[in-house]
C-alpha cells in the first residue's frame, strides 16, 4: 500500500542546482520511495535572516513509509548532503520538507502535516502548483492553485530547464 506525498526541496549553500538534482536521484534510489514527478527549479529570495538566494523545487512521491518513517528518511538524506543545523531558518545545503501526505492532517511535536507554513510560501506553492495544481490542502479544503493566487510571489524566478 503506497501513499502519495508532496515534498519541497531547498538549497542555498554550495552548488544548489546540482544538489537538488542529486537529492532527487538519491530519493529515487531509496527502496520505499518512487519519485513520480518533480517541478522546475526556482530561484527565490530568502525568507528569514539575510542569506543567499535559494534554489527551490517540489517533488511528488509514492512511498511505502509511514509519515514519521518518511521524515526520518528525509532527515537522513539531508545529513548525507552535509546539512548542519547552525541557525534556525539559516542557510542550508539541502532542506527536504514533507508538505502533504495524502489528505492526512497530523499534529505531533516533531512533524506537522500539512506543512504549517506552506500556505504563506510562494517558494513552495509555485513549484507545487506546477506538478499538483488540483491537490486539495486538507485544512483549508482549497486547491494548491487557488492557494497560490493568494500569496506574494515577488522574488521567485523559474529557472528555464535548459539552464540545468
Ligand atoms: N527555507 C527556509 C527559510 N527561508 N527562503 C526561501 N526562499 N526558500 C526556502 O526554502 C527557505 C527560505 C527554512 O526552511
Ligand atoms: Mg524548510
Ligand atoms: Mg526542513
Amino acid at each position: 500500500m503506497s501513499a502519495n506525498v508532496a515534498i519541497a526541496l531547498g538549497s542555498n549553500l554550495g552548488e544548489s542546482q546540482t544538489i537538488l538534482a542529486d537529492a532527487i536521484t538519491t530519493l529515487s534510489q531509496t527502496n520505499e520511495i518512487t519519485v513520480t514527478t518533480y517541478s522546475s527549479w526556482y530561484q527565490t529570495k530568502p525568507i528569514g535572516p539575510p542569506q543567499p538566494d535559494y534554489i527551490n523545487a517540489c517533488a511528488l512521491l509514492k512511498v511505502e513509509l509511514e509519515p514519521h518513517q518518511l521524515l526520518k528518511t528525509l532527515l537522513d538524506i539531508e545529513q548525507e548532503f552535509g546539512r548542519k543545523r547552525i541557525q534556525h531558518w539559516g542557510p542550508r545545503t539541502l532542506d527536504l520538507d514533507l508538505i502533504l501526505y495524502e489528505d492526512l492532517i497530523l499534529d505531533t511535536p516533531d512533524l506537522i502535516i500539512p506543512h504549517p507554513r506552506m500556505k504563506e510560501r510562494g517558494f513552495v506553492l509555485m513549484p507545487l502548483a506546477e506538478i499538483a495544481p488540483n491537490w486539495i490542502e486538507p485544512i483549508t479544503n482549497q486547491t494548491i492553485s487557488f492557494l497560490l493566487e493568494k500569496v506574494d510571489c515577488t522574488g521567485i524566478k523559474k529557472i528555464s530547464p535548459e539552464n540545468f
